[in-house]
């Protein structure tokens, strides 16, 4: 499919402040020792490496309050913001390397703070073995990448709800999570409560993949800004070692192209997060390398011409 993509910009937020392993803050680089830039330019693409973020260190604290590393977690969603804020309002289309999911706060709320400058709106394609959805009463272990989807809709400590200003970035209608599996028991209330529109992999398994993200992607046209938040442990463990939190039983191979390729014939990806890559859990950089290869299929990359 010959689809030309808007000038690309790669922007590295080494942190595993909001994990519960050490070991994601190492995502970015694995991710360009992978090929990443490379296999982007080789797509087309105009790239540009804007290197990585520095934000504070780890200090490795148990929870306060139900939030593990509040003020670190904050700082670096900041600098995020700021950050994709400022490649989105060039025309580029950022790509957050990770770092733990916990980023997802500050990349999202520069794209809806975007989306509504330019009237755009949003979907938010959330790519994940877990709903993300916690808050600081029911979480299991005050990890705060357990919470970005639910900071994001407002429920959570203000400093991350209201990081982009007066309200919240978005509302619950806004994103499709794809690939659940491991949702915890006070999570679960809070995702019905909100309504959470999910497709988890037993409801995948019913209907296939092709259908799922059909669905995911419904009412998505022309003015709609799509972020893509790839949480790399959304792929099956068996072929994606290198993440903090593995959970049987998620999309294979395949599924995951595909994923990748009903996302790219949308047309309507503007900004991309990976996250929670973990080289030091993984196999000779294969996770990172698996990464690449489903990012240049988010990047049209198919076996054979289809136009
Ligand atoms: C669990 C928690 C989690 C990874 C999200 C796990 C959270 N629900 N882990 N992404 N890798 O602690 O909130
Ligand atoms: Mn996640
Ligand atoms: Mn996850
Ligand atoms: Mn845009």
């Amino acid at each position: 499919m010959s689809r030309t993509f808007p000038p690309v910009s790669l922007l590295g937020a080494p942190t595993d402040v909001g994990a519960g392993h050490r070991g994601a803050g190492l995502g970015p680089e694995a991710l360009r020792i992978a090929g990443l830039p490379e296999a982007l330019v080789a797509r087309g693409i105009d790239l540009i490496d804007r290197g990585n973020i520095d934000g504070p260190r780890n200090p490795w604290t148990p929870p306060d309050d139900g939030y593990r590393h509040l003020k670190e977690v904050t700082d670096w969603n900041r600098m995020v913001m700021h950050a994709v804020e400022a490649e989105l309002d060039a025309g580029r289309m950022p790509i957050l390397l990770g770092g733990d999911h916990c980023l997802g706060v500050g990349s999202i709320t520069a794209v809806a703070r975007h989306c509504r400058k330019t009237g755009k709106k949003l979907r938010v394609l959330w790519l994940d073995a877990h709903a993300d959805f916690n808050t600081h009463n029911v979480t299991p272990s005050g990890n705060i990448h357990g919470m970005p989807v639910a900071c994001l809709c407002g429920l959570g400590p203000r400093e991350l709800t209201h990081l982009g200003g007066d309200a919240p970035a978005m509302s619950a209608g806004d994103i499709r999570q794809i690939g659940i599996r491991s949702v915890d028991e006070g999570e679960k209330r809070l995702v019905k409560e909100h309504g959470l529109d999910v497709y988890d992999m037993r409801y995948i398994d019913e209907v296939g993949m092709k259908r799922a993200m059909e669905e995911a992607l419904d009412g998505v046209d022309d003015n709609t800004h799509v972020h893509v938040s790839f949480d790399v442990d959304f792929l099956d463990p068996s072929i994606a070692p290198g993440v903090g939190t593995t959970v049987p039983g998620g999309p294979n191979y395949r599924e995951a192209q595909l994923v990748m390729e009903m996302i790219a014939d949308s047309g309507r990806m503007g900004s991309l997060d990976i996250v929670e890559l973990n080289p030091l859990l993984d196999a000779q950089n294969a996770t990172a390398k698996l990464a690449v290869d489903l990012v240049e299929s988010l990047f049209g990359k198919s076996t054979l011409m289809r136009d």
